[in-house]
């Protein structure tokens, strides 16, 4: 598979492309399967359908990697907090963490009620040609953390940073918890037939460093060592989303560094390249232009030539109004600049 072998540096005869959020609303065979859910949760736990969007960007866009359609906060959800997706909207929790009480009445091993996430991993890899690459996700600890303490995504986050400056023990209790289902959450993912396996720290970047080396940094640290252990074959990519003044101190042990749109790249390369696979990181709102979409991939080779230790995304999810002929158009590109 030529996105595993760029994960672990070896020479491929193109650079391979994936891109975040590439199954969902800007397709139009999203939208008519997601019309045959009830909702979005149900979307995400019916096998047959499920398995159905993560293969529609493999045959439209002939990306190199599919990414199981799910989403971060089944997790949580499954531990005890009800979850609703409002349309137009977004995600919310209807009830939320408060203090210790709440997070001790979680229930721990809610990795194992997960049981349609790891068919539809297996039934995709069943589906999927041999060539492409199927990853496997989780959101990273503190991520799922703000969701399960402010309800919903927050401008301020300051729910979260309330109990993490007044009461850091209780919000180490729901990291530490968080940490042990996200490692059985992925290794079971890995043991359903993922080939790699990817965390989303999308907000990273609300935490000043020492609060984010603290309390995020360090449970993305222990889950990399946990599954580096248990699965040493199968590549781990990580996605600190707004951390660029921080890359110096975001060492580990995972083979792909995901670098959001915010990241000069050349920036990413003098301080990590020589450590980690980079990842990343067309702004995605460039795909609005053709003429923007070009110029940021010329950009991209020119900072990162084409030789092995690279692979092309954008910067953060796809939009839901984005053209799909750009789309399209940008894993053609991709894919003839980069040939060796
Ligand atoms: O059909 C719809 O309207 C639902 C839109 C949607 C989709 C397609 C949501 C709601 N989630 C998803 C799928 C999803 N989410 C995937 C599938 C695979 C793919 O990439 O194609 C993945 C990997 C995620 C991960 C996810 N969910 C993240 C981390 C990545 C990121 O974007 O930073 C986050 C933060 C979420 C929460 C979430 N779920 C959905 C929305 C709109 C959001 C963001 C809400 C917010 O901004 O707080």
């Amino acid at each position: 598979m030529v996105f595993i072998d760029a994960c672990f540096r070896q020479e491929t005869p193109y650079t391979p492309i994936w891109m975040m959020r590439q199954a969902g609303r800007y397709l139009s065979e999203y939208q008519a399967v997601r019309k045959r859910a009830k909702n979005f949760l149900d979307l995400c736990a019916d096998v047959k359908l499920a398995t159905e969007v993560t293969l529609q960007p493999i045959e439209i866009l002939d990306v190199d990697a599919a990414i199981l359609f799910s989403d971060i906060l089944l997790l949580p959800h499954k531990m005890g907090l009800p979850l609703e997706f409002l349309p137009s909207f977004g995600p919310k929790f209807t009830q939320t963490i408060q203090n210790l009480e709440d997070m001790k009445a979680l229930k721990r091993g809610a990795y194992k009620d997960l049981g349609f996430v790891y068919e539809i991993v297996s039934s995709v890899r069943a589906k999927l040609d041999k060539s492409k690459a199927l990853i496997g996700f989780s959101g990273a600890p503190w991520t799922l953390a703000t969701y399960m303490l402010e309800g919903q995504g927050s401008k301020t986050y300051s729910r979260s940073k309330k109990i993490l400056y007044t009461e850091p023990a209780t919000v180490h209790a729901l990291l530490e918890a968080l940490s042990d289902e996200i490692i059985g959450y992925l290794d079971m993912q890995a043991q359903a037939g993922a080939n790699a396996l990817m965390l989303f720290d999308s907000w990273a970047g609300a935490l000043e460093l020492e609060a984010y080396l603290e309390f995020g940094w360090s449970y993305i640290d222990k889950i990399t060592k946990a599954l580096k252990l248990k699965h040493p074959k199968i590549p781990l990519i990580v996605f600190p989303k707004g951390v660029g003044a921080y890359l110096g101190h975001l060492k580990g042990d995972f083979e792909v560094f995901g670098c959001g749109w915010g990241v000069p790249l050349k920036l990413a390369k003098e301080i990590l390249g020589g450590h980690y696979v980079l990842q990343g990181n067309l702004e995605p709102a460039r795909l609005y232009s053709q003429e923007a979409m070009v110029e940021g991939v010329e950009h991209i080779f020119g900072l990162m030539g084409k030789k092995a230790g690279f692979i092309f995304n954008l910067g953060h999810g796809m939009l839901p109004d984005l053209p799909r002929a750009n789309a399209i158009e940008l894993v053609r590109l991709v894919r003839t600049q980069s040939k060796r």
